[in-house]
This record gives C-alpha cells, structure tokens and sequence, in this order.
C-alpha cells in the first residue's frame, strides 16, 4: 500500500508540474474570458469534423488560423458515434480525438458542443434512432431513460477528451464545453419537466469536473455557473442573464442551410462582417462563425429533413475547402483590426453616442488609449460622422473601426479583399461517353409479389419507430380481394416523404413531399383484377427531423393514415388489413455498393429511366489537387458511392420551387434566408456532389455506385475539378490593391484592367471615359507569371486619368 500511495502521489506532483509549464486556465467575468489570467476576445469558427475528411482536416483547420480565427468550434455527434447501442464509431471523419489534435497542433483553441442533442441540420439533430426503441423514451426532458442514456454519452466524450489531456487544464486545446443546445428555443412546451430537465443537465455537466466553463445556448434561465450565450444572425442586443457572464454569440450565422426545395441562400460579406462588427461594438467578447467551414453530409445518417448533401452554408471556406472570396478575406481583414483593438475592448470603459438617424459612437477608453466604433444602421441612408473634428464617410448598414479613433482602419462595407469567382474544370481524361456502366436491377420481386416479409401487424406502423433509420425504406405489403376487375381510385396517406405504389406487381406511380411540409394524400385511378389483388407500398425517408419541442415524435411513413379504396360511394378501408413488413432494400442488406460480386454486373442493354436500379462504372481520378466533383445532371434520386464511400443522397432531378426574385442582392437591411441574396431559383437545388480526393485512387480505376430509387440517366454523368477561375479586386488612390492565386497557381492573364471611373463587378467590369492608358500594361507587368502582386494605386505608378471630380479606383480581373 506505501508504494501504491507513494506513486500515487508521485504522480499528482508530476501532473501539478505538467500543468505549471503548459496547462491554460480558463474562466471568465463579465467582460470576458480570461486565459491565464488576461481577458481575451476570441474569435472562433465551426468546422463540423464527420462533415469533411480527416485529410482535409489540417488545412481547414490551417485556412481558418490565416483568417484570424482563435478557435475551432464544433458539435459532437452522438448518432455518429454511436450507430447501435454501445456499439462506439471514431474512425476516419468521426474520429473526434484526431480532428481536435489537428486543431491543437495547429495551435488553436477548441470549444467542444458536447450536446448530445446537436440540431445543425444532422439526421435526428444527432440522436441516434435506436433510443426509440426504449418505451416511454421521451427525448430532451426529464425522462430518466434519457437522462441516463444521455450522461452514459456525454461522460464517456468528456473521459476521452480528459484521457487524451485535450482539456486547457491539461495543456489541451479545449477551453469551452456546451451541454444540450438551443433549449430555450423549444422549452416551452415541456413545461416544469424542461425546467427540470436543464437544472440537471447543469448539475450533471459541473459533476464532470472538467475545469473548464460550460456554456448553454439560447437558454435564458441557464442555472450558474452556465453561461448562457446568443445564436442569431445578429446578437448585439443580446445580454447575458448573469453579470458575471460574458457576452458570448455561440452561432454566428455566416449563411444558411440548403434544402432540396430551396434556391441557393446567399449572405454577403458585407452584412456579416456588419453582424460582427456590431457585436464588437457593443461589448461583446466572444464569437463563433456558423459555419466557418459547412461542408458535405455524407452518407444517408447525416443530413437533416429534405436538407441537401451539400452543407456548403455559403461559409468563409466553400464546401471543398476553397477560400470563399471576399467573405473569407474580408473577415481576415475585420478580426486583424479586432486584435489590434482588443486591450481596449476587453479592459476600456465603454461609452456608447447615439447621435440619432441610426448613427452610434462607441469609445472604448484605456488609460491613453482609445478605440472607436462608427455604426449607420439606416438601411438606405449613407452618413457622414463627426468624430473630434474629422469627417468619416459611413455607408448604410456598415460600421468604421478605428483603433485609435482617428484613422479608419475598416469599413465593413467597404471590402478590400479580392473577389474570387470558382470554376469547374471538364476531367478530360473521363468524358461521360467513355464511361462503360454495368447494372443490376434492385430485386423487388418478393416484395411486390408480398412473398417475403419480416413480421405482420394489423395496423399501419410509424416508420422511424419501426425502422429505427436502419434504413431510408419500409415495404407496407397487403393484399384483397375483389369480386371484378373495375377501376377504383386508391388512396394512400402518408406523413413522408417520399412514396412509391405497386399493384400487382406494376409501379402505379410515386410522389414525394411538397415544398416545406411532408404529409400528403396519393390518389389514383387504378385498375383491379377479379380475385386476389396484391398492394405493396415502399415509403422513403430523407433525413429525420432535428429540431422543435418533441421533434423526436413527428412521425414518418405511411404511420396509421388510411389506405383506402374507393369504388363510387363504397369505401373499403385497408388500414386494418394483415399488413406484412420489410425494413430495407435487398441490395443495401447485401451491400452492392461495397461491390462484393462484380460478375453479377451487366454490361449490355443499359436501362435509362427505369426506377430501382443499381449502375457501376470505374473511372480514372483527375490529375491535380483540386477538389473533385460529379456532375449528376440526368439522374433522378437515389444514393452514391465512390471506392465503397458515401457521397451522401443525391437528388438532380429535383427543381426548386423557389420563386424570383434571385440574384439580385443587396447586402444592406437585416438579413433572412429568404432574402433576396439567392441563385439558382427554380433549378436542382443541387446537381454537383463532392468526392473528396482521400476516396481517390490515383493510376488505377476507381469505382462508383449509384442506386437510382426513381429513374434516370447515367449517361450524362461528369467528373469535374473545381478551381478558381478569375480574381477580382478593386482599390482607392493611395490604398494597395493585392491579388493572389491558390497556393502554386500563378495568375496567367489580366482580363480587364482600368484605373479611373469603373462600372460594374467582377465579371461584368466595364470601362468609363476617364481612364488612364497605361494601366493595363503596368497592371500586367506586375501581375502575370505572379501567384501574387501589389500595386500602389496612385498616378505615380498607374499614370493619370482625366477623372477630375468624377469618383474613380483600380479595377482588375485577372485568370489564375
Ligand atoms: C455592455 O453594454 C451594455 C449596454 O449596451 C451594458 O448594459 C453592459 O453593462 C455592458 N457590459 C459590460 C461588461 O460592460
Ligand atoms: C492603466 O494604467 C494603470 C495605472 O494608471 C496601470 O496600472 C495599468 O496597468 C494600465 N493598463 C494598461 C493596460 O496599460
Ligand atoms: C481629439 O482631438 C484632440 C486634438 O486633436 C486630441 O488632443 C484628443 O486626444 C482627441 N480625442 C480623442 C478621443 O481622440
Ligand atoms: C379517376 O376517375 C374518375 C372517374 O372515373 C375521374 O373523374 C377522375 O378524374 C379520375 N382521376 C384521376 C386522377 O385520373
Ligand atoms: C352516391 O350517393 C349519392 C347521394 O347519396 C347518390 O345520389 C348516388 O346515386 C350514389 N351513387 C352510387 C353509384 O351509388
Ligand atoms: C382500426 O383499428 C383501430 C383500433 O385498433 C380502430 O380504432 C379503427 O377504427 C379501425 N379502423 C377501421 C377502418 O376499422
Ligand atoms: C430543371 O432544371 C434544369 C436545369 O436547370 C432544366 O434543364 C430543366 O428544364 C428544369 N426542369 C423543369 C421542369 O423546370
Ligand atoms: C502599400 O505597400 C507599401 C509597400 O509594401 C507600404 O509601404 C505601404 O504602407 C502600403 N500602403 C498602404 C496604404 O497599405
Ligand atoms: C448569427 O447570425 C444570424 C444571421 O445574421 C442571426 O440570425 C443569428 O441570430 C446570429 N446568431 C446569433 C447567436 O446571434
């Protein structure tokens, strides 16, 4: 026992010792969090980690650390990790322990949203279905089977973050730990049990003794020592329910989510850097982007209700990790002002001007330093401000920073930062009619021939209790009798969302959820035979629902609606009928994506259109290093694979409903998703799916799978590569105008170049009458054969133009 106790105590002095040299303290007043003692502003980003690869991992990670980020913020994501009951999944994307390692190496902070309940438009809001199976599970409330499951979860991430010492107190990355999410949002409903349910989550996130703070989002009654902090658009306003608490915006959102009904949500640069800067102003300490990085739901699990494989969240890095210009540069520009302001911000008394017509002053005060804000919040009306007896042009919606409070050091309408426009490259090497396709048919026989099935019930099921997401599909098979053959109409309801009727034997149509809601009625006329008649239906999730109070209850499938016939005045109601059951397709029990036995293939008589078929083709991967993508223009919907990896659900055949105006942004006035800032209105909401090049094999054939539930065409499929295209960026006299290529391009052409009264934007430049002749040949001297060059905008360098009084700057395109 001595040597056991003496080691024992060995070691505790070996661990205090540890924590001298390296260990970060953490904690916070009202002002702040306080790291080792300072107050800091922490500028942060999420990056979901299943949502890319662990190869794209270090340079996400590198991208958001040269944008200025302090922190890596994400979710973690419980269905992921746990796909069946204590049967744990940390490999490749979700191998959480690595990414936040990366994010540590890389010398960043980490703030970890523990959860489990993680919303983010991921099946389930990242609940795994098999809880469901527990009777009288009730999730997010105070219901024991949930509290235990879920502190069964949430312990056994905060072990394994404490084993692998990623905890600031260790000498980890970690500094802020969130439990549940967005609560308050939905706790209504739940009555005295949310109440509850949140002071235990609380209790039992403190028992965990983590030494770091935990955070509560969108929870006002947060019990201490939680802090509560603000997800919005803008979180100026927002206030803490403690004053000990600092004021922390957990999602700041830099976009929007796509959905396969939904036209392309755009936020412009400007207005996000607005949001930011605003909260800045108003003390404000503290933020995460959402997203920094969107990314790709990959797989069937992944994605929320109807949410698209893309997860792109028109975010500061695309979905394939391209830099998004110039909202990811714009910021990069904004956060190296913040720092340069950040012992004023965070230690300065704070006086606040409201100097009326939407205009407000904001001084921060330290000893002899100063810091100021200029913010214009009319929408249409630009300002010119006063400040100590200088002149400060403010547009609409945008604030001035200057952190001395003379010199402007930014305007976040006024973007500096290149423009860069993306391009996908045609892969030569494969064009789509050199690819050689082989199939399969998905076996129905059994099921439309009500021949196999699993189990009976005399009602009609709700599907996720039934399948608990094993699968996306459930077979509904019954059959009856009829004394003629006649026409009658059937009619099937379902709460979605997306169906398939066959009638003895024949596809007799489909028809999948209309935009935003997921309960429809099928009707149609169909034909019955004297005798036995067989009725198979195939209901299809896509993506579970993530988020509302009871969320978890919505059901799915076609779940105790009737299915009827309907013969003039005569109803026969089939709902009570023996109903016999089968969860899943033949073809995912026997993993034909994994491509097991590829002489079961066929290589002739290709069918196109054709509903349930499973097609194969290899190709060669695209040289380079750009992000690869498949263009699956011509296909209808089903899922993909590449190497035996999921690309997600894909659905080209599906157009928006989204009605104009598109395209036609303006950044200034509160932002919403629905906002004209939109494009692609009317078209698939998304034809183009990533196969990230870790999936990749170079010099020998890759192959791909798709399942094609609906009926489509191979034949147009394309692989493609996704680079920038042109860069673009424009300058004022005596300001520097910078413009780079990707690491290891160079930029090969000056497309347009003019110094004097320039229209248009990039892409559309178009010269005034005033410019100066010489630019155009300065700008390419400096610039082609360069991956990057900066001019000094000034007649010196550019020679004059005959502008006079009329507003003029350097404009440029260039092709990299
Ligand atoms: C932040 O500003 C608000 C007013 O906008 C004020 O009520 C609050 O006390 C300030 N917080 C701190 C810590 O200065
Ligand atoms: C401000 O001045 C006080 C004394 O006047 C000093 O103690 C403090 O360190 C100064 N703060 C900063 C950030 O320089
Ligand atoms: C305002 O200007 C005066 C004179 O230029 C200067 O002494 C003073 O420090 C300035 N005040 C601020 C807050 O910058
Ligand atoms: C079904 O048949 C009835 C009469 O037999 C007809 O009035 C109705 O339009 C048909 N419905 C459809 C959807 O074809
Ligand atoms: C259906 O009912 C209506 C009114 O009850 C009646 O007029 C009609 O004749 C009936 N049709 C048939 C086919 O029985
Ligand atoms: C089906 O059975 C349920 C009870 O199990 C009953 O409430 C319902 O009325 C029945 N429906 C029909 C059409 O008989
Ligand atoms: C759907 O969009 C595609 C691509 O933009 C277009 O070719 C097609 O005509 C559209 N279909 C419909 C029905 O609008
Ligand atoms: C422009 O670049 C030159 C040379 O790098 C530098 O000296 C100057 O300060 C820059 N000007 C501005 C306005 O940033
Ligand atoms: C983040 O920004 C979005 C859009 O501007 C806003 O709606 C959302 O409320 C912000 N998040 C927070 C936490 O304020």
């Amino acid at each position: 026992m001595e040597t056991v106790n003496r080691n024992f105590l060995l070691l505790l002095v070996l661990i205090s010792l540890s924590c001298i040299v390296q260990c970060t303290h953490v904690s916070h007043d009202g002002r702040a969090l306080i790291i080792n003692g300072e107050r800091r502003i922490i500028i942060s980003g999420s990056i979901h980690y299943p949502r890319s690869t662990p190869e794209m991992w270090p340079d996400l990670i590198r991208k958001g650390k040269e944008g200025g980020l302090d922190a890596i913020e994400t979710y973690v994501f419980w269905n992921g990790h746990e796909p069946l009951r204590r049967e744990y999944n940390f490999e490749g994307n979700y191998d959480l322990i690595r990414f936040i390692k990366e994010i540590q190496n890389a010398g960043l902070y980490s703030i970890l949203r523990i959860g489990p309940y993680a919303c983010a438009e991921w099946n389930y809001g990242g609940l795994p279905a098999w809880l469901r199976k527990y009777p009288g599970m009730q999730f997010r409330t105070n219901n024991q089977q949930f509290k235990d499951e879920m502190a069964t979860f949430t312990k056994l991430i905060v072990d394994m973050i404490t084993k692998e010492n990623l905890l600031a107190t260790q000498g980890g990355p970690i500094i802020l730990l969130q439990i549940e999410n967005e609560y308050g949002n939905v706790m209504g409903p739940y009555g005295d049990a949310g109440k509850e349910y949140i002071k235990w989550a609380a209790n039992f996130a403190v028992s965990l003794k983590a030494g770091v703070p935990w955070i509560m989002c969108q929870q006002d009654d947060a019990p201490q020592p939680m802090i509560n902090t603000c997800n919005g658009f803008y979180c100026h306003e927002f206030t803490p329910n403690n004053p000990n608490s600092p004021k922390i915006w957990t999602e700041n959102w830099t976009g929007w989510f796509k959905a396969w009904d939904k036209a392309d949500p755009h936020r412009p640069a400007e207005d996000v850097a607005y949001a930011v800067a605003r909260f800045f102003q108003r003390n404000g300490t503290t933020q995460n982007y959402y997203m920094y990085h969107g990314g790709t739901n990959f797989g069937r699990t992944t994605g929320g209700p109807y949410i698209t494989t893309s997860y792109d969240y028109d975010a500061p890095l695309d979905e394939y990790g391209n830099l998004r210009q110039p909202k990811w540069g714009h910021l990069k520009d904004l956060h190296a002002v913040l720092k340069e302001m950040e012992k004023a911000l965070v230690y300065g008394d704070y006086s606040n001007e409201d100097r009326g017509n939407g205009i407000e002053v904001t001084k921060y005060k330290l000893n002899t330093t100063t810091a100021c804000f200029i913010s214009n919040k009319d929408t249409a009306k630009d300002a010119t401000v006063d400040l100590n007896g200088s002149k400060y042009f403010v547009p609409a919606w945008s604030v001035t920073l200057l952190p001395d409070c003379k010199t402007e050091a930014y305007n976040t309408a006024k973007v500096k930062a290149q423009t860069n426009i993306m391009a996908k490259k045609v892969n030569t090497v494969e064009e789509p009619s050199a690819l050689r396709w082989s199939w399969r048919p998905e076996p129905l026989k059994k099921q439309v021939e009500d021949k196999h099935f699993s189990f009976q019930s005399n009602q009609l099921l709700e599907q996720i209790t039934t399948t608990f997401d094993e699968s996306d599909y459930l077979w509904y098979m019954t059959s009856f009798h009829q004394p003629h053959k006649k026409q009658l109409k059937l009619s099937v309801g379902t709460t979605g969302h997306v169906l398939y009727v066959f009638l003895n034997k024949r596809l007799v149509g489909k028809q999948y959820a209309p935009n935003g809601g997921f309960e429809f009625t099928f009707e149609r006329n169909v034909t019955v035979r004297h005798g036995k008649n067989n009725l198979a239906l195939l209901s299809a999730t896509v993506g579970l629902k993530n988020y509302g109070s009871f969320y978890e209850q919505m059901p799915a499938g076609i779940a105790g609606k009737p299915v009827k016939l309907i013969d003039g005045n005569n109803t026969i109601d089939l709902s009570n009928s023996t109903w016999n059951y089968k969860v899943g397709l033949v073809g995912e029990k026997k993993k034909f994506h994994l491509d097991f036995r590829p002489f079961k293939w066929i290589s002739f008589m290709l069918p196109v259109n054709r509903p349930f078929i499973w097609y194969k083709t290899t190709f060669q991967a695209p040289s380079g290093t750009d992000p690869v993508v498949i263009d699956m223009f011509g296909l209808g919907k089903g899922e993909a694979w590449v190497n035996g990896n999921s690309l997600g659900r894909y659905w080209p055949s599906y157009n928006n409903t989204a009605q104009g105006p598109c395209g036609n942004c303006d950044y200034r006035g509160k932002f919403s998703e629905d906002k004209t800032c939109r494009t692609g209105c009317g078209e698939p909401a998304q034809r183009w799916y990533h196969i990230p090049r870790s999936f990749l094999k170079s010099g020998e054939p890759n192959t791909l799978i798709l399942f094609e539930e609906e009926g489509g065409s191979p034949r147009r499929i394309q692989f493609q590569t996704v680079t920038v295209g042109s860069v673009c960026a424009t300058a004022e006299k005596g300001q520097n105008l910078t413009l780079s290529c990707p690491e290891g391009g160079s930029i090969s052409k000056i497309d347009f170049a003019s110094y004097g009264e320039v229209h248009g934007k990039c892409g559309a430049f178009q010269k005034g009458s005033c410019e100066s002749q010489d630019a155009f040949n300065v700008v390419s001297q400096a610039c082609v054969g360069k991956e990057s060059c900066s001019i000094s905008v000034s007649k010196e360098t550019l020679g004059a133009n005959n502008c006079g009084d009329i507003p003029f700057k350097l404009a440029i395109q260039a092709t990299c």
